[in-house]
Parts: structure tokens; sequence; C-alpha cells
């Protein structure tokens, strides 16, 4: 049977954190749904079309790979996909308590529901969406955080001159 996880997120935009827990959770899982959040409490600088696409664009080389978005709670969309497991990376020890909160609520909501969790690798673990925003909106490079297009796309958000 095939094994099917879903990755919630919002992916606001995609960064090499993201796609070490695609990468790796694809070792696990036969296919991989990434899924964006659409009325997040976050007010995001990129679409959700837009974020849809940077995400595509870096996952071409990944035929396991879906993207969607979802909106209202994530147990009702998961209601629809059935899959086998809720995917999640953990990246500090702050990332803890939120995170056992989201699973516990999304089991106590559907009780079917498991949420696995990878741990982030060593070199993607102070990386997050937010602080990529940061730095990229005061001019400094971002190579190493995220793929080039996600630079460029993020450079023309700022309106900066490309480097
Ligand atoms: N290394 C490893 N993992 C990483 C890294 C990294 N560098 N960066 C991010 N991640 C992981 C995050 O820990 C997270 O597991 C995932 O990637 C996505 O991260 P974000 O920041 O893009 O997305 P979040 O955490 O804002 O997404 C939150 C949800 C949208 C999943 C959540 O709010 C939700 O389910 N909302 C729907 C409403 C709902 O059902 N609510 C009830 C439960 S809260």
């Amino acid at each position: 049977m095939m094994k099917v996880a879903v990755y919630p997120g919002s992916f606001d935009p995609i960064t090499y954190g993201h796609l070490d827990i695609i990468q790796r959770g694809s070792k696990v899982f036969d296919k991989i749904i990434v899924a964006i959040l659409v009325n997040s409490s976050k007010k995001p600088l990129f679409t959700v079309e837009e974020r849809i696409r940077l995400i595509e664009e870096a996952t071409v080389h990944m035929p396991y790979i879906e993207v969607e978005s979802f909106d209202g709670l994530l147990v009702d969309y998961l209601r629809k996909k059935n899959p086998h497991a809720i995917l999640r990376g953990l990246r500090a020890i702050s990332d803890f308590e939120y995170e056992l909160q989201v699973a516990s609520i999304n089991r106590k909501l559907n009780e079917k529901v498991e949420t696995f969790f990878l741990m982030t690798s060593n070199e993607y673990s102070f990386i997050s969406s937010s602080m990529v925003k940061e730095v990229v909106r005061y001019g400094a490079n971002v190579k190493d955080l995220v793929p080039e297009h996600v630079e460029l796309a993020l450079r023309k958000k700022f309106n900066l001159e490309c480097p």
C-alpha cells in the first residue's frame, strides 16, 4: 500500500530546512503532499499561488511531491486526503512545545491521525522563513538558506536589486 504523508505549513517562503524534511521524509513515505495553510493568522508575504509555484519549482526533480493548499482546520483537510501521517520538522527545544500542542489538538480532533517528526539536520537547524525574510529585507545574502529562485522572488518582493 502506498504510504502518504501530508506536510502542512505556511511555507512563506519554502527554505532549505523545509526541503530537507521533504527529502528525508521521502525515504519513509512514497508520496508527500505539501499543504499550505490559506487562512493563517500570520500575515504572509507571498500569496498562496506564489508559494505553490516556489515549492513546485524547488521540487521539480521530486516526482513523489504534490503541492496543495487548504483552508480551515488541518484535520478536516486530512479527512479528505486520508494520509498515513502528518509530517513535521523539529528544530530547537522551542519548537517542541508548539509542535506537541498542535499534534495533541489534532489527535484530540481526530484520534486516527499520527504526527511524524523528523529532527532538523544540523546545518539547517537555524533556518526559518521569518528569519530569511528579515535577512533579505536588509539586503544580506541568503544563498545558503533558500534556493536561488526563492531568493530572487524575495528580492523582487522587497524591490531590491538582484545580486
Ligand atoms: N528544519 C527542520 N524543520 C523545519 C525547518 C528547519 N530549518 N524550518 C521549518 N521546519 C518545519 C517546521 O518545524 C514545521 O514542522 C514545518 O517545517 C512547517 O513550518 P512553517 O513555519 O512553514 O509552518 P507553520 O509551523 O507556521 O504551520 C502551522 C500549521 C499551518 C501546520 C498550523 O497552524 C495548522 O495546522 N493550522 C491549521 C488550522 C488548524 O488545524 N488548527 C488546529 C491545530 S493548530
